[in-house]
């Protein structure tokens, strides 16, 4: 049973505003001039680095920015132009956030429980309200037109409306699944924060957690406080500190509220359990979250595991040092490491596992899912050429309210769409 990845491709009009309180490399890097297209050629090497690792893999496509339709629901009128303009001279951050390429970090699309885990057998997915941060609360509506395009098929699927709008969901950077085989039926853990009076808010809410359960009819689900600890120290996601793959958990020891009960609940729910966990001795916190360490995108290949690693891993003494002793430790399935420069996304708090949704299926349901968002090499070699000829190579934040690099940004998002064939009707546009 394949485990489809589906990337987000960098949008046109990525760039470094400082959007997201409590991430601290988006908010160090404030300000700095983006390289768009180096972005996305670098995303588009990870989606190829995965396919040549035998797994199937896909995207999800960029949404239209800078989003009109979103600043029309915040005051402004008249023709696009003019909403654009009157919102640079009034408010350039808000006009920051309609231009947030933020939709790229897929594993914040969505959450998807297996059909193995479900009451009635389907693979469900439900979109992330992502209401805990303005510039991505805008990106619900185009996720949940490209998830009911890709996944259409009622035999296989169901694709559900976000979570009411009262508690932040943020999707699959805040869920587990154990399982010894993805065609097994596994324990999901839904990890959520609670606010403790720190300074950087808790993403996401524990009944938006229950509620996405409740929906999938996740048969074997556990609820995990993430340690508020963590979220202060700039893990604002679980995926910053904690990655499952298989039945391995591979996380640092300062990520769950309640490190010992938690370890304890999956010891005793998961058959063949493992853990590789790093101690704050051996990588203090602050490096593992920094270098993005436990954002490793995990992959089973087929001698073990593989992981796929930001450079800044590579860079880090304490991180690489440790890494290598977990590679060479016959007692754990990691036997492989991949270091991929992912800068432009690490830049703005986004690793090589925030860049990706993963959907088990059966062959019959991977079969069933929009070819138009799957991938082949031939296909990667079009986009990477699509990117080189229509992605801007630089974006400063005064750049943003520019009429020219808009009109660029909106051609692009048109010479994708003519590209892999999807008409704008079918997303509603
Ligand atoms: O939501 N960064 C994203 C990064 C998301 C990473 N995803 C996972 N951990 N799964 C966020 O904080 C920064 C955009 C800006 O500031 O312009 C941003 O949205």
């Amino acid at each position: 049973m394949p485990e489809l990845q589906l990337d987000g491709l960098v949008g046109p009009s990525h760039n470094y505003a400082g959007l997201s309180l409590g991430n601290v490399a988006a908010t160090l890097n404030a300000g700095a001039t983006s390289a768009p297209r180096k972005a996305a050629l670098q995303g588009l090497s990870k989606m190829r680095l995965v396919l040549s690792l035998g797994l199937p893999q896909g995207l999800l496509l960029p949404h239209r920015r800078p989003n009109t339709l979103w600043l029309r629901g915040l005051g402004f009128e008249g023709a696009d132009a003019e909403v654009l303009a009157a919102c640079a001279a009034d408010d350039p951050q808000l006009l920051a956030a309609a231009s947030s390429a933020s939709a790229m970090w897929t594993a914040n699309a969505a959450t998807v429980s297996p059909a193995a885990d479900t009451a009635d057998g389907l693979t469900h997915l439900t979109v992330a309200n992502l209401v805990s941060m303005p510039h991505r609360s805008q990106e619900w509506p185009e996720t949940l037109a490209q998830l009911r395009l890709a996944f259409a098929d009622s035999r296989h699927f169901a694709v559900h409306w976000p979570v009411a709008p009262g508690f932040g969901d943020e999707g699959a950077a805040n869920h587990m699944r154990f399982a010894p085989s993805p065609a097994a039926e596994g324990v999901e853990v839904f990890v959520y924060g609670v606010g403790r009076g720190g300074a950087f808010p808790a993403r996401q809410h524990p009944r938006a957690s229950q509620a996405v359960a409740r929906a999938h009819g996740v048969k074997k689900a556990l609820f995990v406080e993430q340690a508020d600890a963590a979220i202060q120290a700039g893990a604002f996601h679980n995926d910053v500190v904690a990655v499952s793959n298989g039945t391995l958990l591979f996380a640092h020891e300062e990520a769950f509220a309640d490190r010992g009960a938690t370890l304890a609940a999956l010891e005793a729910r998961v058959p063949g359990f493992q853990l590789v966990e790093a101690s704050s001795a051996d990588v203090p916190l602050a490096d593992a979250i920094s270098a993005y360490l436990f954002n490793a995108a995990l992959l089973t290949v087929e001698d073990g595991i593989a992981l796929i690693l930001p450079k800044e891993a590579e860079e880090t003494e304490t991180v690489w040092r440790w890494l290598q002793r977990v590679r060479q430790d016959g007692s754990n399935p990691i036997n492989h490491l991949h270091v991929m420069d992912l800068r432009e996304s690490m830049k703005n708090g986004g690793g090589p596992a925030c860049l990706r949704l993963r959907v088990p299926l059966s062959e019959e349901a991977l079969a069933a899912v929009d070819p138009r968002f799957l991938l082949d090499e031939r296909r990667l070699d079009r986009l990477e050429r699509l990117v080189e000829a229509h992605w801007p190579q630089a974006i400063a934040p005064a750049d943003l309210s520019d009429p020219e690099l808009q009109a660029q940004c909106a051609a692009a998002h048109r010479a994708l769409l003519a590209e892999l064939a999807i008409r704008p009707e079918e997303l509603g546009f």
